[in-house]
């Protein structure tokens, strides 16, 4: 598959999105939506074993069998939804040409597709899977120290002197192209995602990131536009790109996975959800290409996190001080 073409780049530059109509043959993703089916429905087989479901469901389909098992016990809800959600054939999607080959337009050749990958599970009316306005990156913050000549007197100006001005200034953190992905055709009603076309050039003071009655002031003049998407469709998203996930107001479930990469040369984004490299100039040897790898890369991260929370309780039953 192509990189992005000189106009989508340009389009992904100023206006921080690229609809990428399409761009998977619906058949691709079936596996992943089977996927998906499975996790359902071994949850479903546990807490019905576990005497917390009255019935499995079983003759609801995707769109349905979840919301009716979270109807009957809300605990379910919570084993499916984000980066817990793995298995082989959503590795497949992760590491596939056609969004690693878009992603390293973007970032470079050295691509590390990054382990914070989300599957969302959105339910009709139900507020843990809706999301407010925010941006998926928050700008980190510099400190950046000029002097007036630098801000413009210039040299010659009388009026120059040598007095140097620090600030702090929020600053855009490295390129984290990301792909939502719909695995159910989405509109308006079932809470398809809204864009701020072109708001990931606002920079949002650093404190205000979270706080959309602060935020909106600053966006003002941007129009937040619905992206309606069928099954194969993608959107590749801008980190600072402002989005929304407006409530579900259908019957049926809203399932979506998203997807983010970085530059594998660059700080890794999260040590606790560590990724994997997708494709390298420099490390071939170190790409990961079969499912079991990634495997066992989140498993030895799980295990470190484990590790880390029961030295962490030790620590404080023999001190009585906490670490973290
Ligand atoms: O899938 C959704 O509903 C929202 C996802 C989102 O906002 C995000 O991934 O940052």
């Amino acid at each position: 598959m192509a990189r992005l073409t000189a106009e989508q780049k340009q389009h992904y530059d100023e206006q921080g999105y690229v609809f990428l109509q399409g761009l998977f043959d619906p058949a691709e993703l079936q596996p992943l939506i089977a996927e998906v089916e499975a996790k359902v429905d071994q949850v479903a087989h546990d807490y019905h074993a576990a005497g917390r479901l009255t019935s499995l469901y079983e003759e609801h389909g995707f769109k349905h069998r979840l919301r009716k098992l979270v109807e009957d016990c809300d605990d379910v809800y919570q084993e499916i939804p984000g980066g817990q959600f793995c298995g082989p054939a959503l590795f497949e999607i992760l590491r596939h040409p056609k969004l690693v080959d878009i992603a390293e337009s973007i970032v470079g050749p050295e691509v590390h597709c990054e382990g914070r990958h989300r599957l969302r599970p959105k339910l009709p009316n139900y507020g843990p899977a809706d999301f407010r306005w925010h941006e998926d990156t928050r700008y980190g913050i510099q400190r950046i120290t000029y002097s007036q000549q630098q801000y413009g007197l210039g040299a010659h100006d009388p009026g120059q002197g040598d007095t140097f001005i620090s600030r702090i200034v929020p600053a855009p953190t490295m390129p984290e192209p990301g792909f939502w992905i719909p695995l159910v055709d989405v509109d308006e009603e079932n809470g398809c995602l809204h864009l701020m076309p072109g708001g990931h050039r606002h920079t949002v003071p650093y404190t205000e990131q979270w706080r959309p009655s602060q935020f909106a002031p600053q966006l003002d003049g941007l129009d937040d536009v619905a992206f309606p998407m069928q099954v194969g469709d993608a959107l590749l998203i801008h980190q600072h790109l402002p989005h929304v996930s407006p409530p579900n107001r259908s019957d049926h479930v809203r399932w979506s996975e998203d997807i983010r990469y970085q530059d594998a040369r660059l700080p890794i984004k999260s040590q606790r959800e560590p990724g994997f490299l997708a494709k390298s100039q420099e490390r071939p040897d170190d790409i990961v290409t079969t499912w079991d790898e990634y495997r066992r890369i989140r498993e030895a991260a799980a295990a470190y996190q484990q590790a880390t929370r029961e030295a962490a309780e030790s620590f404080r039953k023999t001190t009585g001080m906490a670490l973290f």
